[in-house]
């Protein structure tokens, strides 16, 4: 907690609520805003963001503008109704320092039916102003502008009216304060892909980004809304029917908007969100949704004899191929579920959903007959490479049988039969395979070597790349199997722990592989089952006393600690220059070693990459890794 200075105690005297409701956010940030690693951070521009948007959701704000300055703060200015600075009926000082001290910004006032608001998100302004080490506001109303400024959460002065101003709106600058946060460093693309995608879903809105440290500067409004923003997604592809097809519907006070567009892919990218927030995890609306295209399709495909038996039907898998789509949901009280809240609970969403894209898909595609045959030639030839690779499957598994006890020749697993005790090494390259082999704790330690060239290879459809011997092998020794068919009662090992070299083909291969599990086997990286192991970058030693280190950081406060003299350091490029007891104390056994655990945000990473790597020209593809190389959160273990 900020201690005050007298003059702030004076003016404060009587706001013991105040500062007990700051004291509590200090104290306890996660519960507020979830951590206070990059993602905390983050958090705090999106509360302030979500603000303005509340504004823009109440018909009163039409541009935003967010700024980046290179000191660590961020401004973000709108042009809604201000904030209001009269006096506030209950507590008897302006509304707006109760706003930014107490209240949730919208309650009093209730600005628009569907605030952005559950999970972590609309926890409030109070919240980011008690996480900044200041935070200033700005209002214009009235004619008249209000400047107010904080520390800590506390205000350090009385707002003040500083002049005349023509028109309305919010100007607000805050720094993260260095005392909650891990890291204050805001990650420029991040931020904007969050403001692209809330410009997408509020069309009215256009939301001017510039970021100090680089210069940079862009601006998203998108007049077409989800239907620009599914174009977006299926740009560079070739698309089946020109134009989205666009789906709005209310059911009883949910509101419920769909975009969706086919490209002649293999995957299915759908983004859900629910008042705003992208909902990573799914949940209800998005259940409602796949089965309500399932139905959709089938009873479609089936009235017009594309499916010739009764018994055939289009799974959902097979509607999903080469799908683009945004749905789009508002609810009044939406209740988010999970570690990061990101997953609708409400179950009544399901089936107004569920309604609402059956009834609209089937009027659309009854309208647009050349738009309806295209995609369901496109489910059926899908349902029809399902059943021939269910067939090549059999025949490997009857295959693997026969080989010995089903397992792959590579796979060196553990003598433990219990997954929640058992990890799975998925090492690169036979070298470091054998190193890792060494080392193991073979109780409950596994080893699967696979090889760093497969992706080259394999410049191809990601359902072709499970026709590589080495995935294959991967997938039966995870044991789960994929898509539709994924148990998770089957997973063989608790941890599927990825161990690449810290180059471009390390990062090369922990792509392809992030994107397979999100891909197929997605509820594997939800459920929070893979992880990246940590090999050390260097070993500083000097004389006889040696430590490792994981990042340029470490290696230069090792240095620093051991004196720079005499100080000898070792650069690791790859695995296979460690022995295997170095790899086992450094990399592999609990206690000494780091794991970082992978999020699905990783993986959305990843699967963005994926695009790039199959691309053809092979140098933007190295450029691009190198400089993307996946981030993840760190999890010690
Ligand atoms: C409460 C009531 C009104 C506007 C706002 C809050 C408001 C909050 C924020 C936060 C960022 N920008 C904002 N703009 C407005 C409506 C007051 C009225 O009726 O004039």
């Amino acid at each position: 907690m900020a201690t005050l200075t007298p003059e702030r105690a004076a003016y404060d005297a009587g706001s013991i609520q105040i500062l007990e409701g700051l004291s509590a956010v200090r104290k306890r940030p996660g519960m507020y805003i979830g951590s206070t690693d990059a993602r905390g951070l983050h958090h705090l521009i999106w509360e302030v963001v979500d603000n303005s948007i509340d504004e823009v959701l109440a018909g009163c704000c039409t541009e935003i503008r967010v700024t980046l300055h290179a000191d660590g703060t961020v401004t973000v200015i709108d042009n809604g109704r201000g904030i209001p600075v009269e006096e506030h009926p209950r507590y008897h000082k302006p509304t707006l320092e109760i706003v930014m001290t107490v209240l949730h910004a919208g309650s009093k006032f209730d600005r628009s039916t569907y605030k952005v608001s559950g999970g972590l998100h609309g926890v409030g302004l109070h919240v980011v102003n008690a996480l900044s080490e200041w935070f200033e506001v700005r209002v214009r109303r009235d004619g008249s502008e209000y400047v107010q400024r904080y520390e800590r959460g506390a205000p350090v002065a009385p707002l003040k009216r500083v002049g005349s101003a023509e028109g309305t709106g919010t100007e607000q600058t805050f720094k993260p304060d260095a005392q909650i946060f891990e890291t204050l460093v805001f990650d420029r693309e991040t931020v904007e892909r969050r403001l692209k995608e809330l410009s997408f879903l509020n069309p009215q809105v256009a939301i001017h980004f510039e970021d100090e440290r680089d210069h940079s500067t862009s601006t998203f409004h998108h007049a077409g809304g989800i239907t620009e923003f599914v174009a977006d997604l299926n740009q560079g592809k070739n698309v089946l029917f020109p134009t989205p097809i666009y789906l709005h519907a209310q059911r009883e006070q949910t509101d419920i908007e769909v975009a969706l567009q086919y490209n002649d892919g293999y995957n299915d990218t759908t983004l859900a969100f629910v008042n705003n927030i992208n909902t990573v995890d799914g949940g209800t609306h998005v259940v409602g949704l796949r089965s309500a295209l399932t139905r959709t399709l089938n009873d479609y495909a089936r009235e017009r004899n594309f499916l010739k038996t009764d018994k055939e039907g289009l799974t959902g898998e097979d509607v999903r191929e080469g799908l683009a789509c945004v749905l789009s949901v508002k609810v009044l009280e939406p209740q988010f579920e999970g570690q990061t809240k990101a997953k609708l609970g409400n179950s009544e969403v399901k089936g107004q959903v569920e309604s609402a894209v059956h009834d609209k898909l089937a009027e659309f595609l009854e309208e647009h007959p050349a738009v309806g045959q295209s995609l369901i030639i496109k489910a059926v030839e899908a349902a029809q490479a399902r059943e021939a690779a269910r067939k090549a499957r059999e025949l490997t598994r009857r295959k693997g049988l026969l080989e010995g006890g089903g397992l792959p020749g590579k796979l060196a697993d553990c003598h433990s039969r219990d997954p929640a005790e058992c990890e799975l090494f998925i090492v690169e390259g036979d070298s470091a395979g054998g190193t890792a082999k060494q080392g193991r704790d073979r109780e409950f330690q596994a080893i699967l070597p696979l090889r760093g060239k497969i992706l080259n290879v394999e410049k191809a459809r990601l359902d072709k790349m499970l026709q590589n011997e080495h995935i294959r092998a991967l997938l039966i020794a995870i044991g789960t199997g994929i898509g539709d068919e994924l148990d998770l009662a089957k997973l063989r090992y608790h941890k599927v722990i990825l161990m690449t070299d810290a180059d471009v083909d390390g990062a090369h291969i922990r792509t392809l592989l992030l994107t397979l599990f999100y891909r197929k086997m997605p509820a594997l990286i939800t459920e929070g089952y893979v992880y990246i192991a940590q090999a050390p970058l260097y070993r500083i030693q000097k004389g006889t006393k040696f430590l490792w280190a994981y990042s340029d950081e470490e290696r230069d406060r090792a240095v620093k600690e051991f004196g720079a003299k005499g100080v000898v350091i070792q650069r690791y490029k790859g695995l296979g220059e460690m022995n295997a007891g170095q790899l086992a104390e450094t990399t592999m056994k609990p206690g000494g070693r780091t794991l970082l655990r992978v999020t699905v945000e990783d993986a959305v990473k990843a699967d963005g990459l994926f695009s790039v790597l199959m691309g053809e020209e092979v140098e933007p593809r190295r450029h691009y890794i190198q400089e993307h190389a996946v981030e993840v959160t760190n999890l010690d273990i």
